[in-house]
């Protein structure tokens, strides 16, 4: 790799890594059918995966952002729905980390680096990709407090946070620059949390409504500066998306590890099946794709991790990373023929799983929208 780890992060890998082979991965298949796995949480928690981007002042891990990815990569390799739910984590505690005031670091981020969940809430039933059309109105009182209104759709870890960082209008006359970001706990009166959804992959994730009435909110729960609430969302989201890139490789690896084995054991007319050309191939463009995506994450997350904006090329990642990667998990679907369909072979699940994020955090239209503007009108 022309990325070279630390020795703290090599050792950050290998303990990952050990971790999704004894705890995660066991445990992906009953998620994938009943959910969010709150022990498998606690031992993530007590592990201190919460906090690995936390500085340690605020009894966090002091990692950088390649040290997060190298967590969620390595946890993919076992499960997808973990991974993802550490991500969602980690990008409303970032959001804190990046934007709040003293006070409001040193009350939360020690909660965030433990075992209090984050939720990162920007998309509403209506607006997904055009995010600056959010409807939540949250309108200033005269004594500086807060009134919320409004709702939010499809938050990874809604339903299980304990706090929730929301994207609200402040000013609707302003666009863009009238959003701004408010801390939400979990107990607030007016808070309702409705159904989960029912999803094709990444089941082992809660995704819920949330609907917000009256709620009313101190002056201290805005974050950042008011009006700037977008641009922080934008610049949390470019993060989101170098790490779900590093997901996508973490799924596929775990594919392309089923696929060997049975490449190696199954045999057709008297050969293992590795023997012929139409699955070796496959196995070619499955490696050199995979490192494409590993490539791509881990240079997103150092250009980021070097103080520059990494918008382009957290969006180059995660493009990459989705389109081929559901493909890398169909073609190991393939090898396995009729046995890939079936359950108990797991990639039939990956499929499911890595179609997430087609869509999620910028679909890949938005990042064709990104990469292109950017490459075009420079
Ligand atoms: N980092 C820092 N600033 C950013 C930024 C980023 N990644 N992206 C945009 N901004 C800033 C822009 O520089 C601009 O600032 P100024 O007005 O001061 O010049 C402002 O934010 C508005 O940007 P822009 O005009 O590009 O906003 P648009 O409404 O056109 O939206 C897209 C741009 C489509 C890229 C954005 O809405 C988007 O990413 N949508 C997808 C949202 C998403 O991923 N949703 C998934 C849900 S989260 S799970």
């Amino acid at each position: 790799m022309l990325i070279k780890f630390t020795e703290a992060q090599e050792l950050l890998r290998d303990t990952a890594r050990e971790f999704t082979k004894n705890e995660v991965e066991p445990r992906d298949r009953a998620m994938d059918e009943n959910g969010f796995d709150w022990d498998l949480f606690h031992k993530i928690a007590e592990n201190g995966f919460m906090g690995v981007q936390i500085p340690e002042e605020y009894g966090g891990g002091g990692g950088n952002f390649v040290d997060g990815t190298i967590v969620v990569h390595e946890i993919a390799k076992g499960s997808a729905s973990a991974a993802t739910f550490l991500g969602a984590h980690w990008l409303g505690a970032n959001l804190i980390l990046d934007n709040g005031t003293e006070e409001q670091k040193k009350k939360y981020l020690p909660l965030a680096a433990q075992d209090k969940i984050f939720a990162f809430g920007l998309t509403e039933a209506s607006a997904g990709s055009d995010a600056a059309g959010i409807k939540s109105v949250c309108e200033k009182q005269a004594d500086g407090s807060w009134i919320l209104n409004g709702g939010k759709a499809w938050i990874t870890n809604s339903g299980i946070a304990d706090y929730y960082i929301i994207l609200a209008l402040t000013d609707p006359s302003a666009g863009t620059h009238g959003i701004s970001a408010f801390i939400l706990p979990k107990d607030t009166e007016g808070l309702t949390v409705g159904k989960f959804e029912k999803k094709m992959g990444m089941r082992g994730t809660a995704t819920c409504e949330l609907a917000f009435d009256n709620i009313h909110l101190p002056a201290d729960a805005l974050l950042g500066q008011e009006g700037k609430g977008f641009m922080m969302a934008m610049q949390t989201l470019d993060i989101g998306r170098f790490n779900a890139a590093a997901i996508c490789a973490g799924i596929c690896e775990h594919a392309m590890e089923i696929a060997k084995k049975y490449a190696n054991e199954r045999k057709t007319f008297g050969k293992p099946i590795k023997a012929y050309q139409g699955i070796s191939f496959r196995f070619a463009d499955m490696v050199a794709e995979t490192k494409a995506m590993e490539f791509l994450a881990y240079d997103a997350a150092y250009v980021k991790d070097a103080g520059k904006r990494c918008t382009v090329e957290a969006a180059c990642a995660k493009l990459f990373a989705s389109e081929h990667g559901l493909q890398i998990c169909i073609d190991a679907q393939q090898v396995l023929g009729g046995n890939g369909y079936s359950a108990e072979y797991d990639v039939e699940r990956f499929v499911r799983d890595i179609r997430l994020w087609g869509v999620g955090e910028g679909s890949t239209e938005i990042l064709r929208m990104v990469v292109s503007g950017s490459y075009l009108n420079s």
